[in-house]
């Protein structure tokens, strides 16, 4: 081996110099991969305006050059983005949470509960009412808050640590305030190290019913949920029993929080009538086919009691709800094989807002490619070509409307969620919505899919949008949308010991 000027370069050299070829960019790598003990959400990554107006003074600082919360400008804090303090509770609840063990199948493993049981407490509310939650932490040794899961409450009340609050340590608590302005079926759980957090059972159900009427059959929340390796419906393995007469139509209202997708069905005719809290418009009967309930999305079902007895509805193959009071079919029905399309289930109604109008278009292609997150080496998520921390932050202004193209070419599927928003689907892989305005907050992005999805910025603050297969989001699967003029004074990290995924 000879040097360009024809010296030899000593033997003893070639080994080390080779070494270095992959030591320096690989350190490189693991040194920008690191992240502060604490820091703020507001200095990851870089900004995006999706070919929208930009602020005056330049935000596009990041990377060393200034960051988004450091522009000249006055910046807001968020924590005034809250419900009106003046005005009373009409709902009122108190949640204890705790480390305990949580006896499921037969088996007892490590959880959590909330007031002694798992899934906790569900919370009621009739459309308009103020809920006043307070959370207590009795023993979470990392801290705990509470997030209100499809519920588009002000961003200081959306229990996201680190991002829009600090986690509540053991002894404290935390007074969260919304108006259920929603009707339909939502869930919280705990936005502090959420994998393990809502794995272990931090979690319940939240159902905001409309004024005036009342369902004449049963309503029923069936909150799907796998401890350890044990499928459940509301804590319990098996079958979920609804007593109902023949030709009553009971509600059941799904929600699945898991970290994969459920499929539901059933061996009786049945509607899907509402999609993530969303009434679906002039939902038509379903036989023969079954659903894919993302992770963290809700379906509510409408269920007629046959003459013969019973209905029984599949959450997957392991637990089922059985409604009537007639003998069930005891075995599985068998799963179809075909899956319900919502992009064209039900028909058209107006949106309330023009997706047309839209002024930033903006781009959140998942990919996947080996590297290094938060100092670990491993295969990782990236976010248009980026790797957490150095992923987008999506920047809007109030009364915008915004497209955001979604695609998955990472080879596993992700149920994407935007905090404080919901989303309507226009098209998925090119093919245009024609069904039902499909209104999310959590949609199944299937590998190889894209969907173009719109929604009104209406709603201000610093907002999470992440995958909700939780263990992805902790291995960085994580993007941000904020609106400019706002800034958190809140760290990832930090004494508090902040860790929102
Ligand atoms: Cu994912």
């Amino acid at each position: 081996m000879t040097s360009s000027r024809g010296r030899r370069v000593p033997r003893v050299w070639v080994p080390v110099l080779a070494t270095l070829v992959i030591v320096v960019p690989l350190t490189w790598m693991w040194q920008s991969s690191r992240v502060p003990s604490a820091y703020s959400v507001m200095d990851m990554g870089y900004p995006d305006y999706g070919g929208g107006p930009q602020p005056s003074t330049s935000l596009a600082g990041h990377a060393g050059h200034g960051t988004l919360s450091h522009t000249g400008h006055t910046m807001a804090p968020i924590t005034d983005l809250v419900t009106d303090p003046n005005r009373p509770a009409d709902v009122r609840v108190d949640l204890t949470a705790a480390s305990a063990g949580v006896h499921v199948g037969g088996r007892e493993i490590a959880g959590f509960t909330l007031n002694g049981s798992t899934p906790g407490p569900t919370i009621s509310a009739v459309q308009g009412q103020l809920v006043e939650v307070r959370l207590t932490n009795a023993s979470v040794s990392d801290g705990v808050t509470l997030h209100w899961h499809g519920l588009d409450v002000p961003n200081a009340e959306d229990g996201v640590a680190g991002v829009t609050q600090d986690a509540v340590p053991v002894g404290a608590e935390f007074i969260y305030r919304f108006v259920a302005d929603q009707v339909g079926t939502y869930w919280y759980h705990s936005h502090q190290i959420s994998d393990p957090h809502v794995r272990g059972g931090l979690l319940g159900a939240l159902v905001v019913h409309p004024r005036g009427e009342r369902p004449s059959g049963p309503d029923v929340v069936a909150v799907a949920h796998t401890y350890g390796s044990t499928r459940t419906v509301n804590g319990r393995t098996g079958e979920l029993r609804v007593a109902a007469r023949p030709g009553e139509t009971a509600r059941l209202r799904v929600i699945n929080t898991d970290n994969q997708p459920m499929p539901i069905w059933s061996d009786s005719a049945y509607r899907l009538v509402a999609i993530d809290g969303t009434d679906v418009h002039q939902p038509t009967m379903i036989e023969s086919q079954r659903l894919l309930l993302t992770a963290g999305g809700r379906y509510d079902l409408e269920v007629a009691v046959p003459a013969s007895g019973a209905a029984r509805v599949q959450l997957s193959r392991a637990t089922a709800v059985v409604v009537g009071s007639g003998r069930p079919s005891a075995s599985v029905p068998p799963q179809p094989s075909s899956v319900l399309d919502l992009l064209s289930y039900g028909t058209p109604a107006a949106l309330g807002f023009e997706p047309a109008r839209a002024v930033r278009h903006f781009d959140y292609r998942i990919g996947r490619r080996p590297g290094f997150v938060k100092g670990r080496p491993g295969m990782f998520w990236t976010v248009n070509g980026h790797l957490y921390p150095h992923v987008p932050m999506y920047v809007v202004r109030k009364g915008e409307v915004v497209i955001m193209d979604i695609e998955n070419r990472s080879g596993v599927v992700h149920p994407m969620h935007l905090h404080g928003h919901h989303v309507v689907v226009l098209s998925r892989n090119g093919v245009a919505a024609t069904g039902s305005p499909w209104w999310v907050d959590s949609l199944n992005v299937d590998v190889d899919e894209s969907y173009e999805i719109a929604f009104e910025a209406n709603n201000p603050g610093i907002w999470m949008d992440h995958c909700h297969n939780l263990e992805h989001a902790a291995d960085g699967m994580i993007a941000h949308l904020m609106y400019e003029g706002w800034d958190t004074p809140y760290r990832i990290g930090g004494p508090s010991r902040n860790q929102p995924e």
